[in-house]
């Protein structure tokens, strides 16, 4: 593995980092330009540049120790270039030169789990070609373009919630995104909460198409009831009135939005228990996006002394499960649910509290 120093030959001129995120409550509303309630992870990726002397462009992932070089007017291959090569293209777009650069990438984000890897390296690509290069760009526009960036040149059609919580969140509260507006505020955490994340060890295959297709559903959904976006129903009702399955699938996305309203509104740590795991029967029944392992994973967390609620978090179809649970009980719960999940040789993994190495160790056996 290359280090930072000898990618360099000594300090990079600039060092950004940026976090990946969690979503407590708001799933499949961010297309529906609706409302999400994030948290930032404390895993976090970092972004190291210089100048280049040779005239090329020389990204370095320590993560995949993976590099790629590309001459100003060629483009990254596929892969983790094309985010940082979508961020540089879209800064020179607003009028900014950026010279030849040598970046150096790390993270502790875990990739392909729902944290958001991507958002973590496009805000952090950003934040560092600001610091570098002195540009004026506010923290709601810099989302912007990172969502931007993973649209059209990692092919990725996502909403803006991602790249929202990583340039927005902190680790102790939750950020209110209104979609629509990208309006936002930072709200407490419910009193006393803490928060367990655990990857189901389920890769996400499936989430390009039905994610898609959810996407297509909600729109269907919204021209038969004659709405910009499901965000504008106004009558939970009317939703009754649609054909199977855009029924089920629009009544999800108003009743998450209303679920959001809540809980941003400051609920008890209980009642935003109750509200996770409404939303996760919701995603299960309605939106029909969990799978066997993650329902069981909430259902073993649920089951833990002082686990308050628990949900799949992201678009589903594998990925992690998020638990709230009271102060002091995270680390034991955790633990609990995952020797449980992991008996028939499942390869569930803990993610927040993150794990030390010693405690790795010395305590899972
Ligand atoms: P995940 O599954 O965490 O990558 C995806 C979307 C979000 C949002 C959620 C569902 C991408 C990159 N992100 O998140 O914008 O729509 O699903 O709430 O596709
Ligand atoms: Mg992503």
């Amino acid at each position: 593995m290359v280090t930072s120093d000898s990618f360099f030959g000594g300090a990079p001129e600039v060092n950004a980092s940026a976090p990946g995120r969690v979503n407590l409550l708001g799933e499949h509303t961010d297309y529906n330009d609706g409302f999400m309630l994030p948290v930032a992870t404390p895993q976090r990726t970092t972004v190291a540049l210089s100048r280049s002397n040779d005239g090329h462009f020389v990204f370095y992932s320590s993560t995949l120790d993976a590099n790629v070089t590309f001459a100003p007017d060629g483009s990254a291959p596929a892969g983790f270039g094309s985010y940082i090569e979508g961020c540089i293209r879209l800064v020179e777009a607003e009028g900014v030169t950026v010279p030849p650069l040598r970046v150096w990438v790390s993270t502790d984000v875990p990739v392909g789990s729902g944290l958001s890897s991507s958002a973590a390296l496009e805000v952090a690509t950003l934040r560092a070609l600001r610091q570098m290069l002195g540009f004026e760009l506010d923290d709601v526009k810099l989302a912007r373009i990172a969502q931007r960036a993973e649209i059209e040149y990692a092919r990725v059609n996502c909403g803006i919630m991602d790249q929202m919580a990583s340039s927005l969140a902190d680790e102790s509260h939750m950020l209110f995104i209104d979609a629509r507006t990208l309006e936002h505020r930072l709200a407490p955490l419910p009193q006393g909460a803490e928060i367990i994340v655990i990857d189901s060890g389920i890769a996400r295959k499936l989430a390009g198409s039905k994610y898609n297709e959810r996407r297509a559903e909600c729109e269907e959904a919204s021209r038969k009831l004659g709405v910009a976006a499901l965000r504008d129903v106004t009558d939970p009702e009317s939703v009754e009135s649609l054909p199977e399955p855009l029924k089920r699938r629009a009544r999800h996305v108003v009743q998450e939005n209303l679920r959001v309203l809540e809980a941003a509104g400051g609920v008890s740590l209980e009642r935003f228990g109750e509200l996770m795991n409404a939303s996760h029967f919701s995603l299960r029944d309605d939106y029909e996006v969990s799978i066997p392992e993650l329902d069981e994973l909430c259902a073993l967390l649920r089951a833990q002394e002082g686990v308050v609620g628990a949900r799949l978090t992201g678009a589903g179809f594998g990925g992690a499960c998020v638990a709230l649970c009271k102060t002091g009980h995270a680390q034991a719960a955790a633990e609990a649910a995952l020797n449980e999940y992991n008996r028939n040789g499942r390869q569930g993994r803990l993610l927040i509290p993150v794990p030390t190495e010693g405690k790795e160790n010395n305590e899972s056996v």
